[in-house]
């Protein structure tokens, strides 16, 4: 198999990988052997790809020593193992990545320089791979490039989609979706292991077995099977020190075509078994905080989840001859509930396949997995109707029927009858036909659950973990989210970082915390003259973009305010558009007060289906093309809807952002890690008392960040009393004259009663609260303005943000993660 390679028993190579052993000319040679003997062109013929191809496969040649070093010491030294399931990896593009970590970067520029060819226009051609659909797989990939960092010895396991986040398309306003085709070109970053295969069964039955020593043993046969096929990508850490893999499986039919039936005549039929097969791992659902509630998402969920546990387990068998240590030697993340069905399948491989007893088992399967939580949102948890699992996946749902009835035993012994409490905790949903609840089935099967901000932890154990986090008390830890450096500082905004240690010293690079040094230099004028020189640079390369993607004209020197994320209405994308109008309004009623210039730049996609969210973005577009072509506003105000969001237009908005928006009601937003990306690159955050806002907060200092809005808490209560909002507007002339504008058609005179519905739901069923908040929000953007205004308290305000968001970096948070919930540590030196 591909491991054998990897496997102790051959010898741990010696390597060379020190950026220092490498020269351009070196690489130079490196790249030329790479386009002529594995893209088989030569310098006349190559094309811009080829060329991109060869920087790509000389690159990983640097990589796949440090790989396999790594792989085997994970064999000779015996760290414990971390497996980190999700379904969604938004990893975007890997070749900077790669070159900077590998210390390259400069040596590549000059090698591809020498070769008549630009690395800054050769890294735009890798497409992005977008196997995610917004926060939830970017911290999937940032903990891939952090455990890696701190070399921990681990594995992501996910799924390789054909077709990754759709591309969004803005057509008069109306959001699009196009297929997206990364692999269209080939992937020059993974490695096919065809070996590595396993075999996936769905339906058919369960066969009860009585052994000669009389107890009862399952077996089940499965209808149908599909095979799971490993691809592998390294993930290098930070200098290279360690490389760890990313397993994606890809779905095959077992059997190519049925013969008979093609014989028959039959060309269609002959396949369709393979169709069914491969559409597995045909298209990542795009669905973000709705769960996606079809049958070929459960397939999606149960087949990854059953090729990564039969994979983690032959590793281990392979390595300690035995399965009984899985617990100490392994720990699997659950990101979120998709792999929740992990939870089971890990006990039916022990129990019906190895031969563990249940106790046993349940034991080692509650002490190998733990999971993390990312959302209070009801209509976002996860459940599935028991019928379908009874179905799909049969000797399953026994499993969770047994698991579910000695939870419920337990529960019951220690002296809890109340029938209400049973049915809160029970891992069945009787309320609207008979459900398994998926978070249910991860809290109980794990020994950790995690929420990913200091609130969100606290609002878990208070709402949706009430029951379950009360049974069991020590269940439930936080871990606040972080963001991998390395992308969004070093590699996004190279201006800033050189400046960073050109001022802090190179430790920085190291340790994030370092960060603070920064901080004497807040009202230093030669410092704060610098740092605002590489703002103003990044803002002309975003103004660039706008002006070719938008065809909005922005001067550099006004005031960039961002709000980039999914589009949702628990964001409140609509609060900003609505303090737009107004501000809009306000400047045409006195246009020649002396008014603060500012750009709203907007980027997001909704899900397909979000009716609603996709009726925002159209808006924002509509008020976008009223305002830009408005004279009397004279370019003091604009807006900007960029399209297709994605992490490489990430990268280039957020080093260019002067205010960021993170205005979401309070309690809803699990985290945000957008946030984080912003402030680190020295934005103000505008934002609710939600997720990790309030840590920033604390980081940043209170002066330092604009906080506008009810609470948490004051969001429950205001519901209480009711969402209907006619008195809230009455008192306000600004947010009135707003909801009549729009909903009468001023910013869509080509269909006036576009916006009737909206203005109507935020009117009378105010869920998000948009409405409550409208006075606090604008008049806390007032407050921007004049801090704006005040060119020195803002350079020092954005400079203490860089200065204070150390400890956002995903290092610190996978640092916890390894000591409180996996046990592990760094494992020793390849
Ligand atoms: F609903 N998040 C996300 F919890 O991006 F599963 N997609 C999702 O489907 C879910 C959560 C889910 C996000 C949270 O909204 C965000 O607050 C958080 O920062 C991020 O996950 C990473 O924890």
């Amino acid at each position: 198999t591909s491991e054998a390679a990897c496997a102790p028993s051959l010898a741990d190579t010696g390597r060379d990988i020190a950026p220092a052993a490498d020269s351009v000319a070196n690489l130079r040679e490196a790249i030329l052997r790479r386009l002529t003997y594995s893209v088989g062109k030569n310098q006349a013929s190559a094309s811009e790809y080829d060329w991109y191809l060869a920087v790509v496969y000389a690159t990983r040649d640097r990589i796949v020593e440090g790989w396999m070093a790594s792989t085997n010491a994970a064999y000779v030294h015996g760290p414990k193992r971390v497996y980190y399931l999700s379904l969604e990896f938004l990893i975007g593009r890997l070749l900077g990545d790669a070159l900077n970590n590998l210390g390259l970067t400069e040596t590549m520029r000059a090698a591809t320089r020498e070769l008549g060819v630009d690395l800054e226009r050769l890294r735009t051609l890798e497409p992005d791979a977008a196997l995610g659909n917004g926060g939830l797989g970017r911290l999937a990939a940032c903990f891939m490039e952090s455990m890696a960092t701190l070399s921990i010895a681990a594995h992501g396991y996910g799924i390789r989609y054909d077709h990754g986040l759709f591309r969004q398309v803005l057509k008069d306003g109306w959001q699009q979706e196009y297929p997206e085709d990364w692999l269209a070109l080939g992937n020059p970053w993974e490695f096919k292991r065809p070996e590595v295969c396993y075999r996936i069964g769905f339906g058919g039955a369960v066969e009860a077995l009585t052994s000669p020593d009389g107890a009862t043993r399952y077996a089940w046969k499965p209808a149908e099977y599909v095979e799971a096929i490993a691809y592998d990508t390294p993930v290098v850490g930070w200098r290279g020190a360690h490389v760890n893999t990313l397993r994606l499986w890809s779905a095959r039919a077992c059997d190519p075509l049925q013969l008979d039936v093609f014989n028959a005549g039959d060309y269609v039929g002959a396949v369709a078994d393979k169709m069914r097969a491969e559409a597995i791992s045909k298209v990542l659902y795009p669905s973000d905080e709705t769960p996606a509630g079809q049958e070929l998402r459960l397939r999606q969920e149960y087949f990854f989840a059953s090729a990564s546990l039969q994979d983690a387990l032959r590793r281990h068998l392979k390595q300690y001859q035995e399965v009984r240590s899985l617990a100490e030697h392994v720990a699997i993340q659950l990101n979120d509930t998709h792999p929740a069905i992990s939870v089971a399948e890990l006990m039916r491989l022990l129990v019906d396949v190895h031969g563990i007893a249940w106790e046993e088992a349940w034991k080692i399967t509650q002490g190998t997995i733990s999971y993390t939580n990312h959302t209070l949102l009801p209509e976002a948890l996860e459940s599935w109707p028991v019928p379908l699992l009874e179905r799909m996946l049969p000797r399953q749902m026994q499993i969770i029927y047994l698991i579910n009835a000695l939870h419920l035993d337990s529960v019951r012994k220690s002296g809890h009858t109340d029938a209400r409490l049973i049915a809160a905790v029970s891992m069945i949903d009787e309320h609207a036909g008979r459900r398994v609840r998926m978070g249910h089935l991860a809290f109980i099967g794990s020994h950790k659950v995690n929420g990913v901000s200091a609130l969100h932890s606290k609002l878990l154990k208070q709402t949706v973990f009430r029951d379950l986090g009360t049974l069991y008390p020590d269940r439930i830890v936080n871990k606040t989210n972080g963001i991998t450096f390395r992308r969004w500082l070093f590699e996004a905004n190279p201006g800033l970082t050189r400046l960073l240690a050109d001022t802090a010293g190179e430790g920085i690079y190291d340790d994030p915390m370092a960060l603070r040094k920064i901080a004497p230099y807040a009202s230093d004028a030669a410092f704060v003259g610098e740092f605002a020189a590489v703002k103003r640079q990044n803002k002309v390369a975003l103004a660039k973009i706008i002006l070719d993607r938008c065809h909005v004209k922005v001067d550099p020197d006004v005031l960039f305010d961002v709000q980039i994320k999914r589009v949702h209405e628990y964001k409140r994308q609509l609060l900003n558009i609505l303090e737009t109008v107004a501000l809009y309004d306000a400047i045409r009623a006195q246009p020649y007060l002396d008014w603060v210039p500012r750009v709203k730049i907007f980027a997001g996609k909704a899900a397909a289906s979000y009716h609603h969210a996709k009726l925002i973005i159209k808006l924002a577009n509509d008020v976008a093309n009223v305002i830009n072509n408005d004279p009397t506003v004279r370019g003091m105000l604009k807006v900007a809807y960029l399209p297709n969001y994605n992490v490489s237009l990430a990268e280039s908005i957020i080093p260019a952002s002067d205010l960021s928006e993170q205005i979401s009601t309070a309690g809803m937003e699990a985290s945000g890690t957008g946030n984080m990306k912003l402030a680190l690159n020295g934005a103000l955050t505008i934002g609710t008392l939600d997720g990790a806002n309030v840590e920033i907060k604390q980081h940043v200092g209170d002066e330092n960040i604009f906080i506008f809005g009810m609470t948490a808490e004051q969001v429950a209560q205001r519901r209480g009393r009711g969402i209907d909002m006619r008195e809230t507007i009455a008192r306000s002339p600004a947010l009135r004259e707003v909801l009549d504008a729009i909903g009468s058609g001023v910013f869509s005179p080509d269909d006036p009663g576009r916006y009737a519905g909206l203005v109507d739901i935020l009117t009378h069923h105010d869920h998000f609260l948009v409405c409550e908040d409208f006075d606090a929000y604008y008049a806390c953007q007032r407050e921007v303005a004049a801090k704006w205004l005040d060119r020195a308290a803002w350079w020092k305000a954005s400079i203490l943000n860089t200065a204070g968001m150390g400890w956002f970096s995903s290092d610190r948070t996978i640092a916890e993660y390894a000591d409180e919930i996996w046990k592990t540590q760094a494992q020793k030196k390849e």
